[in-house]
């Protein structure tokens, strides 16, 4: 394998010095992006652009040739895996995700499979191989999934919900349900995560979107434990290097210490947690990505590089900080305020390594 020019990334997210903290977006490759939309364009639509690993890894590739970012991330979606079980992803123009065949009752989910990654997800596997190839060691390639909850929102709403009444309706009505659906599903993200690192993914994050609208309690049970399971079964080493596995909770912001506890290497961080603090709470114990508020990026670069030297204040010496946005870049961000946030990150953190 070759060896990585800019391993910076995974430095950070294993505690170790770097001399610069090491910065990616949320949504890095997306809609804000010309070059982005007319790939899109060319592929006919998002899923089949998912499907197609060339133009996958085209898009992949687009935000780094553009700034300098010290990792990429797999251009697919979280809704893949429901996809291969059967319920038929579809995204109509404004409306976002759909399923054709929500799962609604112990019958449907019973009847549930786990996905073989390299046969259902085999797309997604040679979207990873392809875009390592590409990218010839420039940067780590992050491979992701969504958290079992996360996915059994949409699956069980049909698509996506600002009530949850469905998804919480079944949670509250018929937990061993909900249970028996997580429990495919974290054998499907586990199966599928260590599929894409066998592919080449050198670092994971599982995306819980959607854990932060629960009770403490409910996250516990119907988010937590899933990605405790999840974690406890990936493969955690390649190529002779950690691979460094990312919990993110929406919303999470009071639970880092039980995120922390499942054994995964970092946290990421929505904005409404303040990183100093997270850092005196869990950062003897995993590293943190985040955590600009995404709507910093429609003020100007004045405005964009003050936040972000706040940002990097409040984190403050030595390593295991990622900077990143605290969700996903939005659309109508002009491409210019991402390159601001990126160059502030790399020239303002110096400072605080001293190696
Ligand atoms: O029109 C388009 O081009 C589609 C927009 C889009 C894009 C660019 C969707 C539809 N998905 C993606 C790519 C995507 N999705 C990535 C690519 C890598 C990157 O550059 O970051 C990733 C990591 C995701 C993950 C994802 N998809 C999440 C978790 C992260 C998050 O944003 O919270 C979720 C919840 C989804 C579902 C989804 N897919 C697409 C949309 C618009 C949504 C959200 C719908 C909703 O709000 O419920």
């Amino acid at each position: 394998m070759t060896e990585l020019k800019n391993d910076r990334f995974l430095r950070a997210l294993l505690r170790q010095p770097v001399d610069m903290t090491p910065v990616w977006m949320m949504r890095q490759a997306g809609r804000y992006l010309p070059e982005y939309r007319a790939t899109r364009e060319k592929a006919g639509n998002f899923m089949a652009l998912c499907m197609n690993p060339e133009l996958a890894c085209e898009v992949t590739l687009q935000p780094l040739d553009r700034f300098p970012l010290d990792a990429a991330i797999l251009f697919s979606d979280i809704l893949t895996v429901p996809d291969a079980m059967g319920l038929g992803l579809y995204f109509s123009e404004g409306e976002g995700p759909r399923f054709e065949r929500p799962v609604r009752d112990k019958a449907a989910i019973a009847a549930l499979g786990v996905p073989d990654p390299e046969q259902e997800l085999r797309y997604v596997m040679d979207a990873v191989r392809t875009i390592r190839h590409e990218l010839d060691g420039r940067v780590p390639l992050i491979g992701f999934s969504g958290s079992p909850w996360t996915l059994a929102t949409y699956m069980v709403e049909g698509g996506s919900t600002k009530t949850f009444s469905r998804s919480k309706g079944m949670m509250f009505d018929d937990p061993a349900s909900m249970h028996l659906l997580l429990e495919k599903l974290a054998d499907a993200v586990t199966a599928y995560l260590n599929a894409q690192v066998a592919a080449g993914a050198q670092a994971l994050m599982i995306f819980d979107t959607w854990g932060g609208t629960l009770t403490p309690k409910d996250y516990r049970a119907f988010s937590l434990a899933y990605m405790q399971r999840i974690v406890d079964g990936l493969t955690r080493e390649a190529d002779g290097r950690r691979v460094p596995v990312i919990l993110f909770t929406k919303g999470g912001g009071q639970w880092l210490e039980w995120m922390a506890d499942t054994g995964c290497d970092a946290l990421g961080l929505d904005w409404t947690t303040d990183i100093g603090e997270a850092r005196a709470r869990v950062g003897g114990r995993v590293a943190l990505q985040g955590n600009l508020d995404p709507c910093t990026l429609y003020a100007s670069p004045e405005a964009i590089e003050r936040a972000v030297a706040e940002i990097l204040a409040s984190y403050g010496e030595g390593t295991g900080h990622v900077f990143n946005l605290g969700h996903g870049i939005h659309p109508a961000i002009p491409p210019e305020h991402a390159a601001a946030m990126i160059q502030a990150v790399h020239e303002k953190s110096r400072q605080y390594h001293s190696t």
